[in-house]
């Protein structure tokens, strides 16, 4: 599966190199992106519209799909989403606790949590309200996110056995109404103990080599990859372990996908709440050298096994998956040239396949046809450009 899908440009030069040769060519196609010499961009026709005034300060640094140019999202380039204020932390007073249903309570600094066995992981975090409005459509990043695993510090606070979720509180809140009573809520979101003990999950306090920015969760975030954005705590305060399930805005009220599905004949309402990343790719960019085009985009959400492409009414055609940098949670680079398109208006549709044979839906299929809210919307993107 793995060797089948090496594009073939990058066989024939395995092929004729020698293996001493063959380590150094793997290192620099590490650092490659599908680009050629000289080429230029070619704009979409369909730019989504402004992020609304209302939404200005939830929503910032969107990134232009066409400025895609490296497998990693450079910090400055890597959009930021805070629900409620955005915590300016003072480190001379702040330090991480967690409590809750366990025999050992900790608190520890940002020096303890940096003293502690350090891993690193490669994550493509996306908002699962991407797509979910026309103005939002590239709220998606890839970072090298750098921290010590959540589960030993959760195995050292000796959860006990009645403990079932734990819940990630971040320092920033607002006002919430429950049932016509006010109170000030933190940002939190839960897991499962399961969930959360996942070798995969890190505290982080680094992003692409530089300590956390502040838009991002400084000083501290969890990073749990394979999960949407809104379960990636940012400016981490408290870990508690709870013994019911926590039902927070952003757990049970917010960030909560309805859809309808069909039971026996009628349609039925369900609502689950937003958690695992799904399946999805999108077109990023169309480059041209001369009347050579390319379309180059991105997938992710899954182990990606096959992307394919279709322009205008035509077949789907296989896309050249980018194999130099590999991560198992972190987005995977598509291109397909497109020599000498004909002059005029085109529509350009990717979709992604996982290697459990799971593929992106259209935007026809139920499962995105039959879901009333803006969450998970994971249906295949279609964009417009122009030639000639
Ligand atoms: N404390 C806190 N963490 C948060 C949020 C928030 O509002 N407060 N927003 C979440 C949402 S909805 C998303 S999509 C991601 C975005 O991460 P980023 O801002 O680093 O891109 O952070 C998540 N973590
Ligand atoms: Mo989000």
């Amino acid at each position: 599966m793995q060797t089948s899908s090496i594009p073939r440009r990058d066989f024939i030069a395995y092929s004729s190199a020698a293996i001493a040769g063959l380590i150094a060519l793997r290192s620099s196609l590490a650092r490659a992106f599908p680009a050629r010499p000289g080429e230029e961009v070619v704009p979409w026709m369909d730019q989504p519209p402004p992020v609304p005034d209302a939404a200005a300060g939830d929503v910032q640094n969107l990134m232009k799909w066409e400025d895609l140019n490296s497998w990693l999202t450079p910090n400055d380039r890597f959009f930021s989403i805070s629900h409620y204020d955005r915590p300016v932390i003072d480190m001379a007073s702040w330090a991480l606790e967690v409590g809750g249903s366990v025999a050992r309570p900790l608190r520890l600094t940002l020096d303890d949590i940096k003293a502690r066995p350090r891993r690193e992981v490669v994550f493509t975090l996306e908002c699962s309200g991407n797509h979910g409005f026309p103005w939002v459509t590239s709220a998606v990043g890839n970072a090298r996110w750098t921290g010590t695993p959540l589960a030993p510090l959760l195995e050292e606070a000796q959860v006990r056995g009645s403990g079932r979720e734990v819940v990630f509180v971040g320092a920033d809140a607002g006002e919430e109404e429950v049932r016509k009573i006010k109170v000030r809520q933190n940002f939190a979101r839960s897991m499962t103990l399961a969930d959360a003990m996942s070798r995969d999950n890190i505290l982080a306090y680094e992003m692409n080599g530089a300590p956390l920015p502040q838009p991002n969760g400084f000083p501290l975030r969890l990073i749990a990859p394979g999960w949407y954005g809104i379960a990636n705590v940012k400016w981490l305060d408290r870990i508690e372990v709870r013994d019911a399930p926590f039902m927070g805005r952003f757990q049970a009220r917010d960030y909560v996908t309805l859809r309808e599905e069909e039971r026996d004949g009628r349609m039925v309402g369900i609502e689950t709440s937003v958690g695992r990343a799904l399946l999805k790719s999108a077109p990023a960019r169309v480059t041209r050298q001369g009347s050579q085009y390319r379309i180059i985009g991105a997938a992710w959400g899954a182990p990606i096994a096959r992307v394919e492409v279709r322009i205008d009414k035509g077949p789907w055609m296989p896309a050249t998956i980018d194999r130099s940098e590999e991560a198992d949670h972190a987005w995977r680079i598509w291109s397909l040239d497109w020599d000498a398109p004909a002059p005029g208006e085109h529509q350009i549709t990717s979709r992604a396949m996982d290697f459990r044979g799971n593929m992106q839906p259209a935007m026809e299929d139920p499962v995105i046809a039959n879901k009333r809210t803006y969450w998970e919307s994971n249906g295949q993107v279609t964009r417009r450009i122009r030639v000639g």
